[in-house]
């Protein structure tokens, strides 16, 4: 195993009811009398990119308002001020790490094993999760950062995988990627990255099926572990 890929959202941390309430911030600073509570949003969360996650729910929900002619600008500009209100709670400290994040990545580079990020999330939320827990230096920690700015095809499709595979210079069997969720687990399976799925509250009971192993915790996992799970892989 030569390097490990983390997902941000739901992997290095509990994101999702953070970002579902800065969807419900924006909804309502733009006077829109949604609301997204978690049931909707597990639901909604089958797709992937905050942008394309709210051209679903109208899809499904207020199909009127899509032939509207400024309905791109519309979507645009909400996920806008939902991106400005799910930072200002990351700066606040309302979103920590899971527990064991933090040593893992700490024990990867005591031993130099080469780390990288592979997210459909947008840039500004992963550099501002690494900045407020890890510091400023931490976004040099990282070998490349594959975020939903770089490729724009999100997971489950392969391509911000198979993205961070070209950048690290690595073969797919030589990593093992950690996700939370099934689309993160197809995206692997598309880009033959050995996965492991750690899952959260809105992620448990999805089908994980081809993953290498299915957890609920980092709490107190080393980096042997992760190896010794990494060498299941056929
Ligand atoms: C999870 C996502 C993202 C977040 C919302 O990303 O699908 O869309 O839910 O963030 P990952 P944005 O698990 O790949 O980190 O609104 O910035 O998309
Ligand atoms: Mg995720």
């Amino acid at each position: 195993m030569k390097a490990l890929i983390f997902d941000v959202d739901g992997t290095l941390a509990d994101t999702e009811d953070a970002h579902r309430k800065a969807f419900n911030d924006a909804f309502a600073e733009s006077g829109f009398e949604w609301h997204w509570d978690r049931v909707l949003y597990k639901h909604l969360l089958k797709v992937t990119g905050g942008k394309q996650r709210i051209r679903f729910f109208l899809e499904e929900k207020h199909p009127d308002f899509l032939g509207r002619d400024d309905i791109d600008a519309l979507i645009l500009a909400l996920h806008k001020s939902k991106t400005r209100f799910f930072v200002g709670r990351l700066k606040n400290g309302q979103v920590p790490l899971r527990p064991g994040i933090k040593e893992l990545i700490n024990e990867a580079r005591s031993t130099g094993l080469t780390i990288a990020i592979a997210t459909t999330t947008t840039p500004v939320n992963v550099e501002t999760l690494l900045r407020v827990h890890l510091g400023n230096e931490s976004l040099d920690w990282f070998a490349c950062i594959g975020d939903g700015g770089v490729v724009p095809v999100l997971k489950p499709e392969p391509d911000v995988y198979n993205w961070v595979l070209e950048k690290l210079g690595l073969d797919a069997h030589q990593t093992l990627a950690l996700e939370d969720s099934r689309n993160g687990l197809v995206a692997c399976e598309r880009a033959q990255v050995p996965c492991l799925v750690v899952t959260n509250d809105y992620t448990q009971g999805q089908d994980f099926g081809g993953c290498l192993a299915e957890w609920q915790s980092y709490e107190g996992v080393s980096l042997d572990q992760l190896k010794s799970v990494h060498a299941k892989h056929a």
